[in-house]
């Protein structure tokens, strides 16, 4: 079941990844945004006969009908969700995209100010748990736009559409159950149960098994609560998670380095460990100076090529992943924290992409679409489905082949 939940949670970082574009403003609050039709319960006559059946499953396992009863009440099909765990990974981000959106300059800026309202409550569970405050706050930060962006599916549809369609029905089924078992006890009413399509819930996106595994009622108000406005709960719960894993306290998930000319790429990648005193004896160096941090074997990670900004990362970065597996989502989490803490932006540059544009080039291109009458979505410099549609709209206008791809020649029309 781990490995399941960790395939998983690739699909939280999907979610968080285009849902956080917006920034905090437009944060969408249960019932005040407009509705995806396909996120609206739909008639679907297999479902119901399989909800049906289910029912009878659960009340095998303890689930009353009581509960049964008011977790499914306004609950249905949602075609929408099947869509999303069909094209979750549609787009593979690079790391310059991934940290664009995941962590931009604005969503610095809120999150210190986040940071520093929670401080007091991230010391508290830091110091019963030993992981680090500022890595509780950015992964609350890339989890739910620090709880401004909880998700609004309700998570029985979503679960129960899932286990329904089979793909992977015996994890939704059992992450359907554990939901019957949080309105059951009272932790959450069944209202409150909204998140991501795929059943991840609260303030750092937990799904029920893993809520059950290790959710923690910290303030000891009776409730394990994700939910609420106060995070505390939800801090102490991924802590115990992270902890669980293997978290060794006090030490660092990696830093930003700066590699010696003609370092061979080779000896970078997760499984590549040395020692501290190897990659310094290769010439390794921290990317702001000094010497490097003494906290065991560690690895090199280039994802964009050793002349591009490269990390070297300790056992505790291999924790963040149990949390989601992907190296960019343990990259945005480790340099979010960096931030938040004070931390100015990477030393090193990421060149140009495929296209031969830089981050400013594709920045000035979307500005340049959306001041040409097509809406290029936000200037982040991520060429995602918005600008590519606007690109294909400019170049249709102008007589030239539609390609939608990015170009230098586009850009120099468009300045
Ligand atoms: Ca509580």
């Amino acid at each position: 079941m781990r490995r399941d939940r960790r395939l998983f949670t690739v699909g939280l970082a999907a979610l968080a990844v285009t849902g956080c574009t917006g920034g905090p403003g437009t944060a969408p609050r249960a019932g005040a945004a407009a509705v995806d039709p396909a996120f609206l319960p739909q008639p679907n006559a297999a479902y119901d006969s399989w909800v049906a059946a289910f029912k009878d499953r659960a009340r095998a396992r303890g689930i009353t009908d009581a509960t049964l009863t008011a977790a499914f009440r306004g609950q249905g099909f949602l075609p929408g969700v099947i869509d999303r765990d069909r094209n979750q990974t549609e787009f593979k981000r690079s790391l310059e995209d991934y940290l664009a959106i995941v962590a931009p300059e604005e969503k610095v800026t809120f999150g210190r100010q986040a940071y520093a309202r929670q401080r007091a409550a991230l010391n508290q569970v830091s110091a019963q748990t030993g992981v680090a405050p500022e890595i509780l706050a950015s992964i609350w930060g890339v989890e739910s736009y620090f709880g401004t962006k909880k998700g609004t599916i309700p998570v029985i549809s979503a679960t129960s559409t899932l286990a329904w369609e089979g793909r992977r029905g015996r994890f939704f089924e059992s992450n359907l159950l554990d939901a019957l078992r949080i309105v059951q006890t009272g932790d959450a009413r069944p209202n409150q149960l909204v998140g991501s399509w795929a059943g991840a819930m609260g303030h750092t996106q937990l799904i029920p098994n893993a809520y059950q595994a290790n959710a923690v009622d910290f303030d000891g108000d009776g409730k394990r609560d994700i939910w609420s406005d106060n995070p505390i709960d939800a801090f102490a719960t991924t802590a115990r998670f992270l902890t669980r894993a293997g978290w060794r306290s006090g030490q660092p998930w990696g830093l930003e380095v700066r590699l010696p000319a003609g370092f061979d790429a080779g000896l970078t990648g997760r499984s590549r460990k040395r020692s501290v005193a190897s990659w310094s004896g290769l010439g390794v160096r921290p990317a702001r100076g000094g010497a490097l941090p003494e906290a065991g074997s560690a690895a090199i990670l280039a994802p964009m090529g050793v002349t591009s900004p490269a990390f070297l990362v300790f056992h505790n970065f291999d924790m963040i992943l149990r949390y989601n597996p992907s190296e960019n989502y343990g990259l945005g989490v480790g340099y979010l924290a960096m931030r938040l803490s004070g931390g100015a932006p990477l030393v090193g540059q990421f060149g140009p992409d495929a296209n031969g544009l830089t981050q400013a080039d594709r920045k000035a291109l979307q500005r340049g679409l959306t001041r040409a009458g097509f809406d290029a979505g936000t200037a982040d410099g991520v060429i995602g489905r918005k600008t590519i549609a606007a690109i294909e709209g400019y170049q249709r206008r102008e007589g030239l082949s539609v390609t939608g791809t990015p170009s230098r020649g586009l850009l120099d029309r468009l300045r």
